[in-house]
């Protein structure tokens, strides 16, 4: 199976040029001027467009069960939707039960992800502690390629990781190499607003974002990196929403500490005007955590994505329709939280990113692909154009227009947070493994063609910070001489 994409602007990380793109069986063979290909090669008119890497979405959630019901959005819907907005490659979440093993949830996960129909790998969830769950990260890393563990800060009585459960967590991650990541609110905060609202009778989605302020996320934020700086760790933000959060990456990678953060391309362009909705369904449909922020934050979040503060963009796609909305019509803690996006996240970034000069065509491929790569040490097998690599690609219409919404989208969810968006900049073809799976608005995929990816351990920087150690050991006496 060979295909050619000719005559387009390769778009990298770090360089644009013209060249040609020759896939041969799943892999990137040649990268060059005017190649001449045998015969029989598929060929994709590139002239005028960008050939860039797939899009890599850090942060999905494809039929999660959650709140009582299940995310409406499973693997095969979810990750054909993603091809079709240029995301090859998804990260999704294995979440235990608290009290359960996590290698019986990483089996259920991988059944559950065999529909996909273009690559995955998941981040596993600690959210309980013993010394059997260490032994499970260790079989997780050593044996099924898990190279990153997940900690709720929030969700009380569910699945919350209280300071314990993350220094322990960390800490064991450390010893495999794997990256700590965090979904940073402080759990037991929303838990307490949350009743005092209802004791008010605020109950409508309103009282959504009432419940978890931006210190919520902050005072978290800062928790999980001190504890990580403690323990001389890594750490990873999941969803950075306030400026609060951002300000303690900021410091702390301004300080060498080796935090990465993530921004979700709802939180980018979506306020917190949304829960004023006076239709329950539509503010509802709006509830997810960290909830949606006053236009300010978004400058901020922006400003963090140009600076090199935040590194990976993402969506958190996670979709709930109106009928599970509904759940939460007389108590807004009962609304399932989540939203989708995993179609539009690329199109949208690139109107608001690229069209406006915020970002420029490489730093649009290192936020929505190069970054998340290197950091969860897929690249440059994923993340890359270069010979070697996985022919995931998106081939990019600078001047393709399209109005985003629920009717025409392929997300298997009723609503959709971009709806009446107008964007300029869209894929035009998708390839996955090196098959041309998404063309001029048509999917072409099969069920289960979808590849189960495993990432090692020790990212490079591990070493650095193995090195620094060695240095300044944590837990050293005299460290101030
Ligand atoms: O918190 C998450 O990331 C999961 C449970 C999806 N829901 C959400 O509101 N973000
Ligand atoms: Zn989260
Ligand atoms: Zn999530």
């Amino acid at each position: 199976m060979s295909l050619l994409i000719k005559g387009g602007t390769v778009v990298t990380a770090d360089q644009s040029f013209m060249a040609d793109v020759y896939c041969v069986d799943g892999k990137i063979a040649k990268v060059g001027a005017d190649l001449t290909v045998p015969g029989g090669t598929e060929v994709i008119d590139a002239a005028g467009q960008y050939v860039m890497p797939g899009g890599i979405d850090p942060h999905t959630h494809m039929q999660l069960p959650f709140m009582g019901t299940v995310a409406s959005e499973d693997f095969y819907s979810g990750t054909a939707a993603g091809l079709a907005g240029g995301t090859t490659c998804i990260i999704d979440f294995v979440i235990p039960a608290p009290g359960t093993s996590l290698m019986s949830a990483f089996h259920q996960w991988r059944e559950w992800a065999e529909k996909s129909v273009s690559d995955y790998a998941f981040h596993v969830a600690v959210t309980w502690w013993d010394e059997s769950v260490a032994q499970d990260m260790e079989t997780l890393v050593k044996e099924h390629g898990v190279n990153s563990f997940k900690h709720f800060m929030a969700y009380k009585g569910a699945i919350m990781a209280d300071d314990e459960i993350l220094v322990n967590s960390f800490s064991k991650a450390w010893d495999l190499g794997a990256l700590p990541t965090v979904h940073a609110e402080n759990g037991e905060l929303v838990y307490q607003l949350q009743k005092k609202l209802l004791a008010m009778g605020i109950t409508g989605p309103e009282g959504h974002p009432q419940s978890r302020p931006p210190e919520v996320e902050g005072e978290a934020a800062n928790r999980a990196i001190r504890i990580a700086q403690a323990l001389k760790t890594p750490v990873y933000l999941v969803h950075v929403s306030t400026e609060e959060a951002l300000d303690s990456v900021t410091r702390a990678r301004s300080e060498g500490q080796r935090v990465f953060g993530e921004v979700l391309a709802g939180h980018l362009l979506i306020d917190d005007s949304v829960y004023k909705n006076k239709d329950f369904d539509v503010a509802a449909a709006h509830v997810m955590s960290p909830p949606f922020r006053p236009k300010k934050a978004q400058d901020a979040l922006w400003k963090g994505l140009q600076s090199g503060n935040l590194q990976t963009t993402a969506t958190d796609h996670c979709c709930f329709c109106a009928d599970q909305k509904a759940a939460g019509k007389d108590d807004f803690t009962k609304i399932p939280n989540g939203t989708g996006g995993v179609e539009n996240r690329m199109e949208v970034l690139w109107n608001a990113g690229v069209n406006t000069g915020r970002l420029t065509m490489n730093e649009f491929v290192k936020v929505t692909s190069t970054n998340a790569a290197q950091i969860f040490n897929m690249y440059p097998r994923k993340g890359a154009i270069a010979e070697g690599s996985d022919a995931d690609i998106v081939v990019w219409d600078p001047k393709g227009k399209k109005t985003i919404s629920a009717k025409t989208h392929h997300q298997n969810v009723d609503y959709n947070i971009f709806e009446g968006m107008e964007v300029t900049g869209i894929p035009s073809h998708t390839i996955s493994q090196g098959k041309l799976v998404y063309c001029n608005g048509k999917l072409n995929v099969v069920r289960g063609a979808g590849n189960y990816i495993k990432r090692p351990p020790f990212a490079p920087y591990f070493d650095a910070i193995g090195k620094m150690r060695d240095m300044d050991p944590p837990f050293s006496v005299d460290r101030d001489s």
